[in-house]
């Protein structure tokens, strides 16, 4: 294999895996597990010899839900012992509010006031348990935060009850003193009928309407916009100019599918290209500078030589991709084209950046002919063929 594409921590490359993407031994609703189960400090191993640099958490990936407090300060003392000897960082957790069938009618939207009491306490010991390893994100993926059937409760009551929740975790965090970022991730359906907030765009608004909004933004997954068949790269660039891309989930999807969270870059290549420009900035915005976070798994097919196969190759495959994209954007063709297109010889755009009665008057008067500006090209077919030559390799 190319060695430009081996991912590596000390070159600046920030990789992070979940330790239920590689740990996942390859069950399924229809069939159990194909794979041995294999320990997170296993897993933080593995995780640094293919080239990582940090690795993410559910609270019960690490400490099963009925452990008591000594068995967990043990499962968390061999833990940092691993991260130590292997050298990998712990950037984002999260807490499990899906597994348990507590969470059966939601967690922070359950109906039960109980439940949502339950909820919001394991979410505060699950960020107490990644302040502790070292966390500075805290991603909320509401799994069960939806219905089968809309008679179980109105939506504004989830909504409301959501809300609440989040204020009383954003206000719990800034009373400890913590500086943490929440990124919340948005995902249409599966394990619930319809989940509530299902795309990131419904996201960013609901944390507007919150009581600390600048210390939350989102974490869009490819997998969770593509499965209803939105764009990943709309939902991101929409996060990233409103500067609340806090985190983010790389995957690939069939659009159409459940949610199939395959390795990077393996469905729609040409939608991970225009993503990983987008990320690394190479159009010309500045570049996220996040984790570049894997949330998949390896086919249930695959032994644990293919769930390391699949690790490397979600890195390569995004290297890869960053290379290309760093190529079309240095293509003086690709500037040719683009720069014509946004061509403003006149600083007409000035004129609609802000409403006063000179820009009223000089828009009115502005000499406009509908059949001569529709008549215009614009060479996107050759701008999109530069970028699939480039995707191809065919375009050095
Ligand atoms: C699923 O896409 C969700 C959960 O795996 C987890 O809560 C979150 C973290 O990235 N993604
Ligand atoms: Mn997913
Ligand atoms: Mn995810």
């Amino acid at each position: 294999m190319s060695e430009s594409f081996t991912p590596n921590p000390a070159e600046g490359d920030r990789f992070t895996f979940g330790l239920w993407t590689v740990g996942n031994p390859g069950a399924d609703p229809f069939g159990p597990r194909t794979r041995p189960r294999i320990s997170p400090p296993e897993i933080v191993e593995g995780l640094a010899k293919a080239g990582a640099w940090g690795v993410n958490l559910h609270d019960n990936d690490l400490i099963p839900f009925d452990a008591s407090p000594t068995e967990r300060d043990v499962l968390v003392k061999e833990f940092q012992q691993a991260l130590d000897d292997h050298g990998l960082v712990v950037p984002m957790a999260t807490t499990n509010l899906f597994s348990h069938p507590v969470f059966r009618d939601g967690a922070f939207t359950a109906s039960d006031p109980k439940v949502r009491a339950f909820a919001t306490r394991k979410a505060m010991r699950g960020i107490e348990l990644g302040v502790e390893l070292g966390a500075e994100t805290v991603v909320f993926w509401g799994g069960r935060e939806g219905v089968e059937t809309d008679a179980a409760r109105d939506s504004r009551d989830a909504i409301k009850w959501y809300r609440e929740c989040m204020n009383f975790l954003c206000g719990w965090v800034k009373d400890q003193g913590w500086e943490l970022k929440f990124a919340l991730e948005a995902k249409p359906n599966e394990p619930r009928g319809d989940i509530y907030l299902a795309t990131t765009g419904h996201m960013l608004h609901f944390i507007e309407t919150l009581a600390h909004s600048e210390m939350c933004g989102v974490n869009p997954e490819v997998a969770h916009e593509n499965m209803p068949g939105l764009s990943m790269v709309h939902a991101v660039g929409q996060a990233m100019e409103a500067e609340k891309l806090f985190h983010i989930d790389l995957n690939a999807q069939r659009i159409g599918r459940y949610d199939q969270d395959l390795r990077f870059g393996s469905e729609d290549l040409k939608g991970a290209f225009f993503l990983v420009r987008m990320l690394e900035g190479t159009g010309g915005y500045s570049a996220y500078t996040g984790p570049r976070h894997f949330d998949a798994h390896a086919y249930r097919t695959e032994d644990l030589e293919g769930v390391w196969d699949f690790a490397v190759g979600c890195m390569r495959s995004y290297k890869i991709l960053a290379e290309r994209a760093q190529e079309f954007d240095a293509d003086a063709e690709v500037h040719e084209i683009l720069e014509a297109n946004h061509a403003d010889p006149e600083g007409i755009g000035p004129l609609l950046a802000g409403f006063s009665s000179s820009n009223l008057e000089a828009i009115e008067q502005l000499s406009l002919d509908p059949d001569i500006l529709a008549a215009a090209g614009h060479r996107y077919e050759r701008l999109d063929q530069l970028a699939m030559e480039h995707l191809m390799g065919a375009r050095g």
